[in-house]
């Protein structure tokens, strides 16, 4: 992880950013380590505690838990893809508040305190409030929604996420005529994550959308998956999920959303922005400066696929854009 004690400022863009290569590189020296590690293990031992690795069971006990599991709105659909099981979605994580390393997100951001968790709501709206996560998350009837989700690295997975349409929660806030964006705001915790202790990147986590964006239906307040309260390596107690665009414009664990006048800056454009632009609505025919989009690896099957544009949501927001 040496990469994360430098300067953001001094460092070539291969290594600050998102790369697929470098993954590929990283996966295959842990594998190494694991073998070796396997290797080294009474044999007793290592299946066993493998397969039965928790996911998510670090959660505290809340209210909200009865909520679960809500019923399913079949209006969006996942075409031929397979869902990818629980166990891999959960422990192959983007999550860099904790680690870089996909595979160890879960283990770290188990240091997380989500209960309380209070969301602040400001800018341009009626009137700011704040509103604990228990509250936000009686509000609105859950559903559960399968998604196909495309993160730029050229990876993907379906997963039914669980949550209500963001667009309610902004008719909540009031935002003011002169707004046009939605701004969001991550977590800000050194203590419990050990990734914001490193240099290098400009914590707390940002990101943001247009109101028209924010405002479709496929945008998704996001508290569960699997028919349960988000696992803390997904991004609990509540995050964003915009389906089609790549994973990053999804922020995870929020604790700050404010409407705005101004395109807000994004903490992927602010490091590479001739990488990572603000809208990044996934388009197999745009290249990433270093990679192809024309395909992805899914998670579950291991199979190599086509990118669709829009990652196949081009009849719900192709109107966005034209
Ligand atoms: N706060 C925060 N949100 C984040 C990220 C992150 O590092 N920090 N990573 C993003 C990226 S690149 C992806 S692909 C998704 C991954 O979500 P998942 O781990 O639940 O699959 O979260 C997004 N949201
Ligand atoms: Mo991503």
């Amino acid at each position: 992880m040496t990469f994360l004690r430098h300067s953001r400022y001094s460092l070539p863009k291969s290594q600050v950013t998102p790369e697929a290569a470098f993954w590929n590189r990283r996966e295959f020296l842990r594998g190494l380590a694991l073998a070796a590690a396997a290797a080294a293990l009474p044999a007793c031992n290592s299946k066993e505690d493998i397969a039965t690795e928790p996911t998510g069971t670090d959660l505290p006990p809340r209210p909200s838990d009865t909520l679960y599991p809500p019923t399913r709105n079949d209006k969006y659909k996942a075409g031929d893809r397979k869902l990818t099981p629980a166990t891999v979605a959960g422990h192959y994580n983007n999550f860099y508040e904790f680690t870089t390393d996909k595979a160890d997100v879960a283990r770290l951001a188990s240091k997380l305190t989500i209960d309380p968790w209070t969301i602040e709501i400001g800018g341009l709206v009626q009137n700011p409030f704040q509103i604990g996560f228990e509250d936000l998350v009686k509000k609105f009837p859950l559903e559960e929604r399968i998604y196909r989700m495309r993160c730029v690295e050229a990876w993907s997975m379906v997963v039914p996420w669980v949550g209500f349409p963001f667009r309610k929660f902004v008719e909540l806030c009031q935002p003011l005529l002169s707004a046009k964006y939605v701004r969001f705001l991550s977590f800000h915790r050194p203590q419990e994550a050990v990734g914001q202790r490193e240099a290098g990147y400009p914590w707390p986590y940002y990101e943001g959308l247009r109101l028209d964006e924010a405002t479709n239906d496929l945008t998704l307040m996001t508290t569960g998956i699997y028919g349960k309260p988000l696992p803390k390596q997904h991004g609990a107690p509540v995050r964003l999920i915009v389906p089609w665009k790549y994973g990053y414009k999804g922020p995870k664990s929020i604790v700050k959303i404010e409407f705005v006048t101004e395109q807000p800056r994004s903490f992927w454009n602010d490091l590479a922005p001739d990488e990572y632009s603000f809208l990044s609505n996934v388009d197999p025919d745009v290249p990433h400066p270093r990679w192809s989009q024309a395909t992805e690896r899914d998670i579950g099957t291991g199979l190599r696929i086509p990118t669709l544009k829009y990652n196949g949501y081009s009849e719900f927001v192709q109107s966005l854009y034209t």
